[in-house]
């Protein structure tokens, strides 16, 4: 079925999607022999459990599934293959059969709606690892996954694809990435559903809220974004109603219930039904089914209650909206203006470079840290440095800024000449970052292949007025490039209005060239020309260039800064790269003779400007001289043993630890006391959506050092009381090969 149908069936009426296939294959009690079948009688290891292999082992079983879920009524069916990709297959032996266990998965799906008019929606869950955790999968692995499995499930016919059950946004962005790679292979394109799991503080395992995950994801642009599993139909009333006013369909697919002790769920199909009803009286959503624990008999009554109900009307955003995100939404508007904060620049900071190249990362992060504080509300990253391996830097740093709780609800911009760079961080960071930047320097060619990765990748981009011929200067040249550049990004690749930043090119003037004094001038009327002739189009520049002349004089460097801000913003700059403390409008302290004077050079508007300028220049400069020098920085503060675990630090650890074993006495009233407080307060933020699980992980790695460095005293105590310390063994079990298996790792 085509999108456009499909699309205005679902402005017609709330179709229903299919429940769990778990819970059916569950209750038909299969052996490990049925798992098996004769194909892989001989297969080295067990696979009850595999429910995807079924699809080749036992497919009458699984089309008898789908049967029920149709004749229950169900609109839409899911494939069995939420874990038919080549990651999470690898656990049972079988990662090398993915793409045809999802084939089959789709071929057994559209046979059993033949002659029906359901629609068969190819699944693809999570996989069992998590990429914001790192470890030994990384993106393009998981891309190349996602690309298989995509591939096998258009090969056996489905009509729709859905990332269901997404935990990790940079899964699913791997995931996104992988269907169009699928989906360029093949040369055709099925609509995408997309379908996040929240924990109960609102957000993803990663840490973003919904609407951030919807920015990330939107570059897919998909069909629907919706919810599924979770905490059932109840608990997801609220978060539903933060899509009110999204711009695609909104799905949802609730647990029956909270599990019980046995981990079963048990909601009956008339409670859960009723909930339902709830939801569409509510006119939450466009499509409904059910996730774990949900039956036929589920569907049947949620069918029922969809008969009457009137869909939900996916409501248009303004156009020229620019969607940004960290672990936090950023929603930008044509008229808003953003400072991008530019001091973790090697380039524009001796004080970032010398700690990167130190290696001293965490005062790095402080610096990052101040941007934000001070009103950075993207912050501009840059390690191009002769002297550093940019691409390791990059990296590293932003695995800190996008967990550091600072930091990281705020969207980077990614700021490199070398694409590699730029590629390698977007791979690393769920939220939709910008570019910085792209430009027609090595001709059309490369600038186009730039560009569709970053498109693939989810990010917006910068686009330096810069071509085959060079850095343009002029205000021709300027909106020349701009154009050709905009109709390149717009026709070829697909990108909107919105999603393209130019940079026009803030160049120092005063520097007592000739040709420099219109420099100001060409940059504010390409603003106004970008603004009124490139839809949506933002303008940004690099504000700090301007003043290059006068570098060291600070209280004129601001003016400057804060008098050609005034200017552009006015002409249409939404953004700008510049240090977050600094004015964007001239303020009362600043000397009127002085602000006259950098107006005469802005505006191009006296022969002498630049004289009489850097006249002024020197006279405040001397004053500058005398002023008190800022106080030296205090000495680093050593932090407690329970700031050390909820910051996930290990600096100086064994050290504090030592110190609290004077202070109690015992190695175990030490982990009782100050560490298990400890982590008892970070299960408090987690679950209060203040912490996420990538710094989790990283407290427990500290607690973890610090019970290592306390396990011999606790022998040793054990032994002085003249009791062997008999540890008792504690089991964790959960089932193999669902997304359950990361909290188990
Ligand atoms: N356009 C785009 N990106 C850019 C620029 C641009 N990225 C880099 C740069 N230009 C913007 N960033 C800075 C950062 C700092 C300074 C200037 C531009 C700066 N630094 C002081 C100096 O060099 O005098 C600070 C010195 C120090 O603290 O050591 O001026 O134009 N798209």
């Amino acid at each position: 079925m085509q999108e456009r149908v499909l699309k205005e069936l679902l402005r017609d009426r709330v179709l229903v999607l299919d429940g769990a296939m778990g819970t059916m294959i569950q209750r038909l009690g299969l052996t490990e022999a049925d798992f098996r079948g004769e194909r892989f009688k001989n297969h080295p290891a067990e696979l009850r459990g595999c429910n995807d292999v079924l699809n080749l082992t036992n497919p009458r079983a699984i089309e008898g599934i789908h049967k029920e879920y149709i004749a229950a009524g169900a609109d839409i069916i899911e494939t069995n293959t939420f874990n038919s990709n080549s990651i999470s297959l690898a656990d049972y032996g079988l990662g090398y059969m993915a793409r045809e266990i999802a084939r089959v998965g789709a071929q057994i799906a559209c046979k059993a709606t033949a002659g029906t008019k359901t629609l068969v929606c190819g699944t693809m869950g999570p996989t069992n690892v998590s990429l914001s955790l790192g470890g030994e999968i990384d993106f393009d692995r998981m891309a190349e996954a996602y690309c298989e499995q995509a591939l096998g499930l258009m090969e056996g016919g489905v009509d729709l694809l859905m990332i269901e059950t997404a935990f990790d946004t940079l899964n699913a962005k791997a995931a996104i990435a992988g269907i169009e790679e699928a989906q360029t292979i093949l040369g055709r394109r099925v609509p995408l559903m997309i379908s996040a799991t929240l924990t109960e503080s609102g957000r993803l395992l990663s840490g973003q809220t919904l609407r951030a995950f919807v920015n990330s994801v939107i570059h897919a642009r998909p069909l629907s974004i919706g919810l599924n599993c979770g905490f059932g139909a109840e608990g997801m009333i609220p978060f539903l109603r933060e899509l009110k006013d999204l711009d695609c369909f909104v799905s949802c697919h609730p647990n029956a219930g909270l599990p019980n002790e046995l981990g079963q769920y048990d909601e009956s199909p008339e409670r859960m039904a009723r909930t339902v009803e709830t939801i569409l009286s509510e006119g939450l959503v466009n499509i409904i089914g059910g996730c774990c624990g949900t039956t036929p008999d589920h569907i049947a009554l949620i069918k029922q209650a969809t008969l009457n109900a009137s869909p939900r009307r996916p409501v248009a955003k303004p156009k020229d909206l620019l969607r940004l995100s960290g672990l936090e939404a950023l929603d930008v508007l044509a008229d808003d203006f953003l400072k991008v904060g530019e001091r973790c620049n090697v380039a524009g900071s001796r004080k970032f470079l010398t700690l990167i190249k130190d290696g001293n990362y965490s005062e790095a992060l402080e610096i990052a840290r101040g941007q934000v504080s001070a009103g950075a509300r993207v912050l501009d990253i840059n390690m191009d440095d002769g002297l550093l391996d940019a691409s390791e830097a990059m990296a590293q740093f932003v695995g800190m800024l996008t967990i550091d709780p600072v930091t990281a609800p705020v969207p980077l911009m990614i700021d490199s000449s070398d694409f590699d760079v730029i590629e390698r961080a977007l791979k690393l960071i769920q939220g939709r970052s910008i570019v910085n930047s792209i430009s027609l320097k090595e001709g059309e060619d490369v600038f186009l292949d730039h560009a569709r990765r970053i498109q693939r990748l989810g990010a917006a981009v910068v686009v330096m007025a810069f071509d085959e011929q060079g850095q343009a200067d002029t205000f021709e040249r300027k909106i020349e490039i701009c154009e050709r550049s905009y109709s390149l990004l717009t026709d070829k690749v697909g990108f909107r209005g919105s999603e393209i930043v130019f940079d026009p090119n803030v160049l120092a003037v005063a520097t007592g060239i000739p040709e420099h004094n219109g420099y100001a001038l060409n940059f504010f009327r390409a603003c106004e020309w970008i603004k009124s002739d490139l839809p949506g189009a933002r303008v940004s520049g690099g504000v700090s260039n301007l003043s290059f002349s006068f570098r060291g004089n600070n209280p004129l460097r601001k003016a400057m800064h804060a008098l050609f801000i005034d200017y552009a913003r006015k002409l249409g700059l939404s953004m700008a790269i510049m240090n977050p403390t600094a004015p964007i409008a001239p303020t009362a302290d600043m000397d009127p003779e002085m602000l006259e004077a950098i107006d005469d050079v802005l505006l191009c508007r006296r022969d002498d400007a630049t004289e009489r300028l850097t006249e002024i220049a020197s006279r405040c400069n001397a004053a500058a001289v005398s002023a008190p020098k800022a106080a030296a920085p205090k000495e680093k503060h050593q932090l407690t043993l329970g700031e050390l675990l909820i910051s996930g630090s290990a600096d100086g650890l064994e050290a504090q630890l030592d110190e609290a074993l004077e202070r109690v006495g015992s190695a175990m009233a030490v982990i009782n006391g100050e560490l298990m407080d400890a982590m008892n307060r970070i299960g408090d933020l987690f679950g209060a959506g203040k912490m996420f699980l990538p710094q989790v992980v990283r407290s427990a790695a500290v607690m973890r050092r610090a019970v290592d460095y306390l396990t011999p005293r606790i022998e040793a105590e054990g032994k002085a009381d003249g009791v062997e310390s008999a540890r008792p063994v504690m089991v964790l079990a959960t089932v193999k090969g669902d997304v359950h298996d990361i909290g188990k790792n």
